[in-house]
């Protein structure tokens, strides 16, 4: 798409549940498949995109001096050239409700999450499901170098570089039912190492979710860092979702529950404010939140305010899915 150069970040996915899942069973089947059969398969569009734009383009290796353990990650697709929010906007400007409603309360209070050991479980309509080590979970994808970086817009409003995988993967090892209609992701629940959930502004604890067509397009990551390191504990910490076109509200943090659904999930902010939130949240210039114009927005760091992009700019990857639906009733 104009402005935005495919660049590919590999990254990888992996899952293996210890006991039984067989390696191969959790490798991407690029691995296994012709590069052809691989084509048809909606990832493998994006992970052969990547492949051609990565070619002669070794890893690129992040700032030593931030925090966190450094990452290897190749450039992944549709990545943005949009220059980058700095790092210290990125995390000392958040919303994370479970340390606190201030935008600076989440760098200030979230040194209490404890993010390693930690575990995910797979539930519900999936032919995997079990609870996983997350460092099981990702090593294939750092033993294969599919871990990416894609610096994508952010909607509220920033551009940052994650470093994760696609979701689609993880969903692909995931082996889900015809009956998985949607996949639920829910945060950690533990009022100790998450102060805020003492006190009732949301219902804890935070969960999201997408349509499985969302949940497998190429654009929605788990991202596992940013800026070349682990993902600081304010941005999520140890595993969050990435949804680039959609509001920031969907890119649910620390998650530790991801769970195949028949019925649309009811995701934390729609469930508090209804008439404000929807489960969509497609980024949308043309339908104002109750109470704002959503039209425009101001970059973190410009002054200037801009206009908004219907699907934040990505409506190439995403629009589709939603054709024919009345965005207006579906926000
Ligand atoms: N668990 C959890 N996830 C969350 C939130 C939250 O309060 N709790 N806030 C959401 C909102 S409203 C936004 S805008 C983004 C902010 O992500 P960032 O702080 O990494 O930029 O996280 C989303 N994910
Ligand atoms: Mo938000």
């Amino acid at each position: 798409m104009p402005g935005r150069a495919a660049r590919q970040g590999e990254a990888v996915m992996l899952i293996r549940r210890a006991p039984d899942m067989k390696w191969s069973e959790v490798t991407d089947e690029k691995l296994y498949l012709g590069r052809r059969q691989f084509l048809q398969t909606t990832a493998g569009v994006a992970m052969a995109a990547a492949a051609g734009a990565s070619i002669g383009c070794s890893t690129v290796s992040a700032d030593d001096q931030l925090p966190g353990r450094k990452l290897s990650y190749k450039e992944g697709p549709f990545g943005t050239t949009e220059k980058e929010t700095p790092y210290k906007d990125v995390t000392t400007y958040n919303n994370f409700y479970e340390f606190g409603t201030g935008k600076s309360d989440p760098a200030q209070n979230a040194g209490t999450l404890v993010t390693s050991p930690w575990s995910i479980q797979i539930d519900g309509e999936c032919a995997k499901k079990g609870t996983y080590h997350l460092d099981d979970l990702i090593k294939p994808y750092q033993l294969e170098e599919r871990i990416y970086r894609m610096r994508c817009v952010e909607a509220w409003s920033m551009v940052i570089p994650w470093v994760g995988f696609p979701l689609a993967s993880l969903v692909k090892q995931c082996a889900p039912t015809p009956k998985a209609k949607y996949v639920k992701f829910t945060t950690l629940y533990n009022p100790v190492q998450m102060p805020g959930q003492n006190v009732p502004v949301l219902k804890w604890p935070y969960v999201e979710g997408l349509r499985m067509d969302e949940a497998t397009n190429p654009l929605a990551i788990l991202a596992v860092g940013l800026y070349g390191h682990t993902l600081p504990n304010q941005d999520g910490a140890p595993i969050r979702l990435v949804t680039p076109w959609k509001y920031g509200f969907k890119g649910i943090k620390s998650i530790v529950k991801i769970e195949f659904v028949e019925k649309q999930p009811l995701n934390t902010w729609q469930q508090t404010r209804p008439n404000e939130y929807g489960f969509y949240a497609n980024v949308n210039p043309h339908v104002d939140h109750p109470r704002w114009s959503q039209a425009t927005e101001r970059r973190i760091g410009e002054f200037f305010r801009r206009p908004t992009l219907m699907f934040n700019g990505y409506g190439d990857q995403v629009a589709s899915m939603y054709a024919g639906m009345d965005l207006r009733k579906y926000f």
